[in-house]
């Protein structure tokens, strides 16, 4: 695999040196300070590349060229939106970038309770506590309709518990739980979230995924022309949260997708933090079955349990047998004959890192350590496979 790491572009607390330090040839970004939907332009593509390539690596991945809601949608603008990214792929193509990262989850992207989960070992992982979602959901953020999604006894549950945590403590998980909107810098009024909810209640999952399709459609063929290709994000959590539809969090999701639109152009970002919160995904045997449409590779893991909670595991335990996973990603690449772009999906907050504010889970020795183990990983497995 090729080893990359995310950067969050100039202002990341953790600087591009530090990512070639730890080990890394290639980096993973994307132009944030450009607003959702305007057209990425050649000058500040190109400004972006050389920065990177002054520190002696590569922009091997874009992550994200955001999708804009009017696209998820079909309102609006959307048609001026697709032209857009029509336009920016043309340019991130003539720069000499080659995959596109993105996702189609409606307003949020990832959902997690707490970002400073405490580990026995003293580190600080990411978490997603149901109870506590529950709770923001029906008592904090009071979204209409949304005690009917939950049973009776988790709504007693959530209650007992928003009663027993401190003030402070409910400040923090409203705002951890609306991490995952974009520009989450800036505090969000209840009011402003559950107008942005409304937006999706005529939009079920089955329109969701023929905005999608539609939306393929169109940018594929500018992919195919011009050597792109496309790596959708899977949803995190694999499942519909506030409310509102969440299409790719299934094999049946890829399946679909891939039905619809098939293209080797039209592929997935496969992300084993995300997909693997499910237990009915088989992840192994989605690397044998879709290997082909494999742009881009996330490698992390979660530990989940039986009442719906999870937190993100050290990258070689909790539920993703990773052993499995890059044997099988290893088999498809010499199938393929080429080599695949990968980065540690998030870290713990560790060692040094615990005195530093990083985006969450981008902090630069959890993700140090996860990158160095599955670098052995993978190194033993393709010597076991010669062998
Ligand atoms: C979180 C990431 C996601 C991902 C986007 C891709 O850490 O995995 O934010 O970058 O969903 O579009």
């Amino acid at each position: 695999m090729e080893y990359t790491m995310r950067w969050f572009g100039p202002n990341d607390p953790v600087p591009l040196q530090h990512i070639r330090q730890a080990g890394c040839t290639g980096v993973v970004t994307a132009l944030h300070h450009i607003p959702v939907g305007d057209v990425w332009t050649i000058e500040e593509i190109n400004k972006r590349k050389a920065m990177i390539e002054a520190a002696g690596m590569s922009w091997t991945v874009i992550e994200s060229l955001p999708v804009h809601e009017d696209i998820k949608k079909q309102t609006g603008n959307y048609q001026q939106y697709i032209a857009n990214y029509k336009q920016s792929m043309r340019n991130v193509a003539a720069c000499g970038l080659k995959v596109i990262t993105y996702n189609f989850m409606p307003i949020l992207d990832w959902v997690r309770t707490d970002i400073d989960y405490e580990m026995p070992d003293g580190s600080k992982a990411l978490f997603f506590e149901r109870l506590a979602f529950v709770a923001f959901d029906v008592f904090m953020l009071e979204r209409p309709g949304a005690e009917k999604e939950y049973t009776k006894e988790e709504l007693d549950e959530a209650r007992v518990y928003l009663n027993t945590i401190k003030p402070q403590k409910k400040e923090t998980l409203y705002r951890n739980a609306l991490l995952g909107l974009p520009g989450s810098d800036v505090p969000f009024t209840k009011e402003q979230v559950l107008a942005a909810l409304t937006t999706y209640h005529h939009i079920d999952a089955q329109k969701l995924k023929a905005h999608l399709i539609y939306f393929l459609q169109q940018v594929v063929p500018v992919a195919e022309e011009c050597g792109l290709q496309m790596a959708i994000h899977p949803d995190d959590p694999p499942y519909p949260v506030l409310g509102l539809p969440r299409i790719m969090s299934t094999e049946q999701d890829v399946k679909d997708m891939l039905q619809a639109v098939p293209s080797k152009a039209n592929g997935l970002c496969y992300c084993t933090g995300s997909l693997g919160v499910r237990p009915d995904n088989d992840l192994p045997g989605m690397v044998q079955r879709y290997g082909d449409h494999i742009h881009f590779i996330h490698l992390r893991s979660t530990k989940r349990d039986g009442q719906g909670n999870f937190y993100e595991a050290d990258h070689l335990t909790g539920d993703v047998d990773m052993y499995a996973v890059i044997k099988e990603l290893v088999l498809v690449m010499q199938r393929r004959g080429i080599t695949l772009p990968m980065r540690p999906d998030h870290g713990h907050q560790m060692l040094d890192d615990l005195k530093k504010t990083t985006y969450p889970g981008y902090s630069a020795i959890g993700r140090l350590r996860g990158l160095a183990e599955l670098r052995g990983l993978e190194l033993g497995i393709v010597r076991s496979l010669k062998a």
